[in-house]
């Protein structure tokens, strides 16, 4: 590829599931984000049965997460790729059967649920793409799984997943075994 420049942006992709097979869901959405082009899966968390946050009356929730390097020509807007992204990641969740409610109703049970945490160290407040992820720092069942892959990264403004996971301790979650 001569003259063609790429560059490896590290991104990290949270997985959430609570309706039909939520367990053999997240295994097979691994799978998929594997398959995706232009990207390498570089790691990925065990899974966790983890209480649901902020939703009332709804089945306790199977989340993971994973690791991927996006490969992006350069130099590019970095926000073109990210949105790039974004989009596969909606149409792996329509693969698995996510329906979205035409009214924008958010936070309905689920299939599949795939967020895009951190693309590279990209700052975003774009409604549609906010990056950092809003609520990660707060969440234990997406810290607990990127504690198990990437305890010493920092989510900027907010600090290392470490000590960002010892403020959760009263979220209710446990890894299930490999
Ligand atoms: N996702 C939400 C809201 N609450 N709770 C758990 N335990 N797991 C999730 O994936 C989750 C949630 C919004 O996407
Ligand atoms: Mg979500
Ligand atoms: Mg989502």
């Amino acid at each position: 590829m001569l003259g063609v420049t790429t560059r490896n942006i590290r991104c990290y992709v949270a997985l959430g599931a609570n309706l039909g097979d939520p367990v053999a869901t997240v295994h097979a959405a691994i799978e998929a984000l594997r398959e995706l082009p232009n990207t390498h899966l570089v790691g990925a968390s065990s899974l966790y049965r983890t209480a649901p946050v902020g939703l009332k009356h709804q089945p306790d929730f199977i989340n993971a997460v994973v690791t991927i390097d996006a490969v992006s020509p350069a130099p590019t807007d970095p926000m073109a790729g990210a949105n790039a992204l974004m989009h596969s990641l909606f149409r792996i969740e329509e693969k698995f059967g996510r329906r979205r409610e035409p009214s924008g109703a958010r936070n309905l049970a689920r299939t599949l649920d795939l967020d895009l945490l951190l693309y590279a160290d990209e700052i975003s407040d774009d409604i549609n793409l906010t990056l950092p992820h809003p609520r990660m720092h707060e969440r234990a069942f997406v810290l607990a799984p990127l504690a198990e892959i990437a305890p010493d990264l920092v989510i900027p403004n907010r600090g290392t997943v470490r000590e960002l996971l010892a403020k959760c301790a009263d979220q209710r979650i446990e890894r299930l075994p490999n």
